[in-house]
């Protein structure tokens, strides 16, 4: 008697089951050796096939440190990955003479030496970056010490794992399973950042919780500080200003208080205690809703210094000068500067007052801060933001290295440029638990410049660019000759489709994403778009001359002019009328559209231009990449429609002839909401 109908189909679906895990393995075993990114700039493509591969062979002398020991694997490994067609016997020795700076190193061909052990590490990740782009060993000659002794990434994590303006995925940090289970992925993040000169690492959001303070939390960044430790990478925490009411159980935070001070002084040794080479805390005070001195009526140094006194000589207070408040009826952009400028010298030397590159917020571009050069008795960091909050999130192909490098060069007129000026530099992470790390294969590039550039300011964004494209895709001239001008160009057009001329913050309510020029009904006037455009039916820019908020004076007065002379800060620094004449010799409202077309076509050009690499790269990745690609095309159009509907609509002027007309009418751009937007 045969089975049931029932039966049989059950049983059918089974074997079907059994079949499909055994193609579903296999498919992921191949899929294994698939590259999906993970791998970043590391992936030590071979240079010769097995057959050529010469043997090479590492010896380390001087020191059998862990770090050391690092750097003579990383050869090891990275040698053999690399497969060199001629035999190579590399020698990694640390030198007897010290005061070198840390980390400073010696490549010459074979032969890496360095004073420090975190030298050697970066030496050896050096000759391999060398030789990943297909350099002859006995060509390579390297003599390098970083810029600045601090160089830091800034997580913005939450513990229970979300990111604030992460587009990667989850929190890197598996905070849950933490002590206890410390996921390999540490091992490689630290060594990825390693290879790149990054020393320092905030492990938690600047909005941050007070539980980071917590015996529980301590135990967790420990865990963490040990596994990043043989990286040269210190660990430092964000820390809630009112901590010691939160949960310290004081009924002040006031700075000037004793028992504030014995909670604070009693808190870092139990940090210190657990992390004998813990850096320091973050903080942001009195920003955005954040608690601070100013609570108690004391000022922003008064704060600073009194974390500065609990740390002592073990570590530093990064204290940020990102304030702005709504009760401040002055300019936004002037109010950092208002509050901190004044309070120069006032603050212990082991305090460094972290500033945002540009004087509002991290956007597609604005003049220099003008608080670089303008603090000469005070330690200053810079901050970047690598993740792209204002530029595209991880959808839009923006490459990050024009933007530092334009900011890292401005001249402050003050005896010296922005790079110059500053004594230390952070960026906040773009990383995540995506496998790829950064949601998007080329985010990874603004990672990696990110810690170029805090290695040696002066590198040219087009060397970042070609290092980066050749170790991550392919050394392949004809492929470089292609991507590396489309990276250079591509944050320029963002600029250009989403705030062209000086525009700024006229992104999505909260989320910050898409066009949202129009919004005007949010409870802090500075939260709303038209704040900072001014646009009606004159005009558009926010005067900040003489006649209007004299931003501009905080510059020194050389620079103020050629600020004022640059078109692309027009709208930044001046209200101009829609006929004002640009040295095109066009009138703005006619110049205006070609700029969000210029950015359009551009686009549509890096479209183009990554379809052609195919032959170059994997499968896996090149589609990955041509999917963003599509989506920013998308985008692009939809900023550029939005914004000229309501330009349009506001100055009561139709488009000048040649520039096609909005898809969609005004009311449909502004009906857009996108509630579930990630990074909130
Ligand atoms: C803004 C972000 C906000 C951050 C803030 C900051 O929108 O999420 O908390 O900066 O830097 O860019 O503190």
């Amino acid at each position: 008697m045969g089975f049931a109908r029932g039966e049989r189909v059950r049983m059918m679906i089974a074997r079907l089951c059994a079949l499909s895990l055994i193609a579903t393995s296999l498919f992921c075993a191949a899929a294994a050796h698939a590259e999906d990114g993970y791998r970043l700039w590391l992936r030590n493509a071979p240079l010769a096939d097995a057959a050529q591969h010469k043997s090479a062979t590492v010896t380390l002398i001087g020191s059998d440190s862990p770090t050391a020991r690092l750097a003579r694997d990383e050869l090891q490994r990275g040698l053999a990955e690399l497969r060199l067609a001629s035999t190579a016997a590399i020698t990694l020795r640390k030198l007897a003479t010290p005061a070198q700076r840390e980390g400073a190193f010696r490549v010459n061909g074979a032969k890496i030496s360095s004073a420090s052990d975190i030298g050697l590490l970066y030496g050896a990740f050096a000759l391999l970056r060398e030789l990943g782009q297909g350099k002859p060993l006995a060509s390579i000659k390297l003599d390098e010490a970083p810029a600045y002794t601090l160089r830091m990434l800034n997580h913005w994590d939450d513990p229970d794992g979300h990111v604030e303006r992460g587009y990667a995925g989850r929190s890197i940090f598996d905070w849950w399973h933490l002590p206890d289970r410390v996921d390999v992925r540490m091992t490689d993040y630290a060594r990825a950042n390693a290879s790149v000169g990054i020393n320092g690492v905030v492990i938690n959001n600047v909005n941050a919780r007070a539980m980071m303070l917590e015996p529980r939390y301590i135990a967790k960044a420990k865990a963490l500080a040990d596994r990043f430790r043989p990286w040269g990478i210190r660990v430092y925490v964000s820390a809630r200003f009112s901590a010691p009411r939160d949960i310290g159980g004081l009924t002040t935070a006031d700075p000037l208080d004793p028992a504030v001070r014995a909670w604070w002084k009693a808190k870092t040794d139990e940090l210190y205690a657990a992390i004998p080479d813990f850096g320091g805390f973050l903080v942001k005070a009195n920003s955005e809703g954040q608690p601070g001195p100013q609570d108690y009526g004391r000022s922003h140094a008064d704060g600073a210094n009194m974390l500065a006194a609990a740390i002592g000589a073990r570590g530093v207070v990064i204290w940020r000068a990102f304030v702005y408040a709504a009760e401040n009826k002055e300019d936004r952009a002037k109010q950092a500067f208002t509050e901190f400028q004044p309070l120069d010298g006032k603050f212990a030397s082991n305090v460094i007052v972290q500033v945002k590159n540009g004087p509002i917020d991290f956007q597609p571009r604005e003049p220099f801060h003008p608080l670089f050069g303008a603090m000469p008795k005070t330690q200053l960091a810079i901050e970047f933001q690598i993740t792209k909050e204002y530029l595209g999130f991880a959808s839009h192909l923006a490459f990050l290295a024009p933007l530092f490098e334009e900011v890292l060069d401005a001249d402050t007129g003050r005896g010296g440029t922005v790079a110059e000026k500053v004594s230390a530099i952070a960026g906040v992470a773009n990383t995540g638990s995506d496998r790829n790390w950064t949601g998007s294969d080329f985010d990874q590039a603004n990672w990696y410049a990110f810690g170029r550039l805090a290695w040696n300011p002066r590198l040219p964004s087009d060397q970042i660019a070609r290092e980066w494209a050749a170790l991550t895709f392919s050394r392949d001239p004809a492929f470089l000759r292609a991507v590396v001008p489309m990276m250079l160009g591509s944050r320029e057009a963002v600029v250009d489709y989403m705030t062209p001329l000086g525009l700024a913050h006229v992104m999505g309510t909260g989320h910050h994403y898409g066009p949202a020029p129009w919004v005007a009904d949010l409870d802090r006037p500075e939260w709303n778009p038209v704040y900072y455009h001014r646009a009606d039916r004159d005009g558009i820019g926010f005067d900040r001359t003489g006649t209007g908020s004299d931003a501009l004076a905080q510059y020194a007065p050389d620079v103020a002019k050629r600020l004022l002379a640059d078109e692309e800060l027009l709208l930044w620094f001046r209200h101009v009328p829609w006929d004002y004449r640009m040295s095109s010799g066009r009138t703005l409202w006619e110049e205006l559209p070609r700029r969000y077309d210029r950015g359009v076509a551009t686009v549509d050009r890096m479209g183009v231009t990554w379809a052609e690499q195919a032959p170059h790269i994997d499968a896996q990745r090149h589609r990955a990449v041509a999917d963003f690609l599509k989506i920013q095309a998308h985008e692009a159009r939809w900023w550029r429609d939005a914004s000229l509907a309501y330009w349009s609509a506001i100055s009561g002027r139709a488009l000048p002839p040649g520039h096609a007309a909005p898809t969609h009418p005004l009311n449909w751009y502004q009906a857009q909401r996108f509630p579930e937007a990630p990074g909130q």
